[in-house]
């Protein structure tokens, strides 16, 4: 058995993943691809929990680096439980956001440690990598006021602006590291555009 190919979605606040990743998910399902799709946070029960404690504004100070481990807790479940077997049995396995996002908001957005990142990817994941992660790319601003007219902010969502600007750099720099794993994609456009760009890529994916 072939095993399926590991995609994953990625970008700042409001930049419109959970949109396209529906269009993603009907794009390859319409090709007869069976396609699971999840996210982190989460996509097990007990990783759902983790996201909650992750999520959820409280008055004790957040450690930084107790928001890595259990980061990286939860990821530990979801590919044990959910990712691992998936693609082992030929299906593709398609998550809002990976452990790019870690990248991103623990390494850019708090300012932690790149290479302890590394070491964390390496326990949990072994040599495991999404084959093809796509990076919604937006304004920062313009993301955020899309985000904002959904209601109340969690506690990611409640940071400045600058602190999504440096997980943003952190997006981009790693899209420009690795053109061949990434695909940065300028979600400032309307949907249908950002939906063009995207069929574009998982065309050459297919091949
Ligand atoms: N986190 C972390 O710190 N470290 C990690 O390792 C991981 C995660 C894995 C939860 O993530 C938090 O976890 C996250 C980082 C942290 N920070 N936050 N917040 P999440 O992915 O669950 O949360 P989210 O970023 O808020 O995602 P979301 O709810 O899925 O929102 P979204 O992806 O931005 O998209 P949306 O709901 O599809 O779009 C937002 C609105 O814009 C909606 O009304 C759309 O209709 C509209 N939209 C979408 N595209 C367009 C275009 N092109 N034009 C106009 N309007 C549009």
């Amino acid at each position: 058995m072939q095993r399926g190919k590991f995609l994953t979605i990625e970008g700042t606040e409001g930049v419109g993943k959970s949109t396209n990743l529906a269009f993603v998910a009907d794009w390859l399902r319409g090709r007869g691809i069976e396609v699971i799709i999840t996210r982190e946070p989460g996509g097990t029960p007990l990783a759902e929990e983790i996201r909650s404690l992750l999520l959820s504004k409280r008055e004790e100070p957040f450690d930084e680096t107790a928001e890595l481990l259990l980061v990286f807790a939860a990821r530990a479940q979801h590919l044990a439980q959910v990712i691992k077997p998936a693609l082992a049995r030929g299906a593709w396995v398609l998550s809002d956001r990976f452990t790019d996002a870690t990248f991103a908001y623990q390494g850019g957005g708090r300012g932690l440690s790149k290479a302890i990142i590394e070491q964390l990817e390496q326990l949990v994941q072994g040599d495991l990598r999404p084959d093809l992660t796509l990076i919604l790319d937006i304004d920062v601003e313009l993301g955020l006021n899309r985000a904002r007219q959904r209601g109340e902010l969690d506690r990611f969502e409640s940071e400045a602006v600058v602190f999504f600007e440096r997980v943003r750099a952190a997006y981009r720099q790693r899209a420009e590291s690795a053109p061949n794993r990434y695909a940065l994609v300028d979600a400032g456009k309307t949907l249908d555009e950002v939906q063009i760009e995207i069929d574009q890529v998982l065309t050459s994916l297919i091949g």
